[in-house]
């Protein structure tokens, strides 16, 4: 049981307490051991009750507690609260600015337990007749109730990763002979992921009593023999499914998917004579199984070659593997540098020095130093003077021979108009130049697209930084015609970045796979501001595997000498 594990609970009995209308007192310390413990420092659930009373705020009554949810994963104070309220009441605490007050006053006044109830009380003008409410609040509501659909309990890829990954562990603990593993958009390392898909064969039963056990599960949603699904705290469902052993490699198929995917390949099937299901590939005539316990048996059976699971998306994958010219996807082992990170310097959290330690022991072979420039104020961006003495800096760490070689670079801003935010001679004196966008996101999407051209035909430009600027699940990407964008970065030279932070994956994976298409090539970067960012280059990886990139598609798979010279400003001197 970690911090952040009870806290949760701790949160969310001084929810329901509120929703009850409790006294105040309570509820606030209920929310404030909620704060203690998911920012304190050490394991609470390593105190003892003694241990945990020294902690200001907290007292006898919530020490006994935070020791029960330690030693059993919950109490029965928490258990019996969710026990007075429908369980969907705990969804309308999730939506977005609506506060435990909110809900308590739109269940108690107007009985409202779920989301489609919410709605149906906002549209027909119940909610504004409340005392308090009005139509502000109405307004507010609709957006968080739109935002829920639109978003619609979509999850960031690595979320999805780690919340998965703990569940299987757990899973694998309680079923060591199974073999269990992620299926679904996560296997196809899609940048959301709606649900958790786990698939299991060669278990017990009581598997699915394992995963209704399991400490982060909030509501069971369904529990049978071959398929149970339930809601974990944080909002990620979990889909798992059981099968034979016999059937393993047809199930991971079938569930692994495309959709669209899958019914290609159920089409192909048919045409040769059999029948696809998760089951296994059996033939039309006399239902005999040629294939279901290895997935690669059922795409061999089918006349193809195994498709690695992030190309599985209809975009010519089944072609490819009848005709053996699947690409050789790049990997994350292909990667020797990182031309995109942060320092000390502007708006990073660790120096240089640190940071190219850090990378050394990634292992990566060299990186590039890429801070702000002068318009991004807030960041401490740099101007000319200051870039080219952090440049000075960062070259005399390079001759120190630390073990990874040092580029100066800089992340210039593309002004409004298109221009750099720096002058020539200084971006000329650095080793590479990141472009990147960040203001004005507005513009018409003409005269975004003229922006970024006009600074892709910058000569001292290397890189086009994040170059669509979208935020997953938060900001749309700017309008601009990508079309012509990554046409003018390969005619010019210019590599087109893939954007490792994990609410940006910036190229996506289409737009990545059009580049390719059109003869662009790439560098996949942390965008790190700490020494802990170089861990997020494997999402990056992933977005490139669905575009389709080849390791020769990506410079900063090259050795060292070998990537300069393939950089814009070096190639053009040749
Ligand atoms: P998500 O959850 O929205 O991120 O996307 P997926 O791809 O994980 O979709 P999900 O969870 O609905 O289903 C998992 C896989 O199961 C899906 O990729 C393919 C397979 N599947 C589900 N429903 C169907 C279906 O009606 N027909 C076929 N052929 N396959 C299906
Ligand atoms: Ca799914
Ligand atoms: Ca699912
Ligand atoms: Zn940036």
């Amino acid at each position: 049981m970690d911090n952040l594990a009870i806290a949760r609970i701790l949160r969310e009995i001084a929810d329901l307490l509120e929703i009850k209308d409790e006294n105040p007192f309570k509820i606030r310390a209920y929310r404030n051991s909620a704060d203690i413990a998911a920012n304190h420092p050490h394991e609470l659930a390593l105190l003892d009750e003694t241990g945990l009373r020294e902690i200001p705020g907290i007292g006898k009554d919530l020490a006994a507690r935070i020791r029960e949810i330690a030693e059993t994963g919950d109490t029965t104070f928490h258990r019996e609260l969710v026990e007075e309220f429908p369980p969907t009441i705990l969804d309308l605490l999730h939506l977005q600015g609506v506060g435990p007050k909110t809900v308590a006053v739109l269940y108690r006044e107007l009985g409202v337990r779920t989301l489609d109830e919410l709605e149906a009380a906002a549209r027909d003008g119940r909610v504004r007749a409340l005392k308090g409410m009005g139509p502000k609040k109405e307004a507010l509501i609709l957006k968080a109730l739109d935002e829920q659909k639109r978003f619609a309990g979509r999850h960031l890829l690595p979320d999805a990763h780690d919340t998965a990954a703990a569940l299987l562990e757990y899973l694998r603990h309680h079923s060591p002979d199974a073999t269990i593993e992620a299926v679904g958009s996560l296997r196809r390392g899609c940048d959301t992921c709606g649900d958790l898909d786990l698939l299991a064969s060669g278990a017990a039963p009581d598997l699915m009593d394992h995963l209704a056990d399991y400490r982060l599960v909030e509501r069971v949603l369904g529990q049978g023999d071959t398929k149970s699904s339930v809601l974990l705290h944080g909002g990620f469902q979990a889909d798992l499914r059981l099968v034979a052993a016999d059937s393993r490699g047809a199930a991971m198929q079938y569930f692994t998917g495309s959709k669209a995917h899958n019914i290609a390949l159920r089409d192909r099937a048919i045409r040769l004579g059999f029948k696809l299901n998760e089951y296994g590939l059996f033939t039309i005539a006399d239902d005999v199984r040629v294939a279901g316990e290895r997935e690669e048996d059922v795409y061999a059976s089918l006349g193809l070659e195994w498709i690695p699971p992030e190309l599985r998306e209809m975009r010519g994958e089944i072609e490819a593997a009848e005709a053996h010219t699947l690409p050789r996807l790049v990997d994350r082992a292909d990667l020797r540098g990182d031309l995109h990170m942060h320092t000390t310097e502007t708006d990073g959290k660790d120096d240089v020095r640190s940071m190219a330690e850090a990378a050394r022991d990634t292992p990566l072979e060299y990186i590039a130093i890429t801070d702000h420039s002068q318009s991004l104020a807030m960041a401490n961006g740099l101007d000319e003077r200051r870039a080219l003495a952090h440049a000075g800096r960062i070259r005399a760490l390079d001759v120190e021979d630390i073990g990874v070689r040092l580029l100066a670079g800089i992340e210039c801003d593309i002004k409004p108009d298109g221009s750099l935010d720096l002058a020539d001679d200084c971006l000329a004196a650095l080793d590479l130049v990141v472009a990147s966008v960040h203001s004005a996101f507005n513009q018409e999407r003409q005269q975004m697209t003229d922006r970024l051209l006009r600074a892709l035909d910058n000569p001292h430009v290397d890189v086009l930084g994040h170059p669509t600027g979208r935020l997953i699940l938060k900001r749309e990407p700017y309008a601009v015609d990508v079309d012509a964008i990554v046409n003018a970065a390969a005619r010019l030279g210019v590599a087109l970045e893939i954007n490792c932070q994990v609410d940006r994956l910036d190229l996506n994976d289409v737009h990545a796979r059009l580049g390719r298409d059109r003869g662009a090539r790439f560098v996949i970067s942390s965008d790190g501001h700490s020494r802990l960012a170089f861990g997020r280059l494997r999402w990056g990886v992933l977005i490139a595997r669905r575009g389709w990139l080849r390791p020769s598609d990506v410079l900063n798979t090259q050795p060292f000498d070998a990537f300069r010279s393939s950089l814009r400003r070096n190639r053009q001197q040749a």
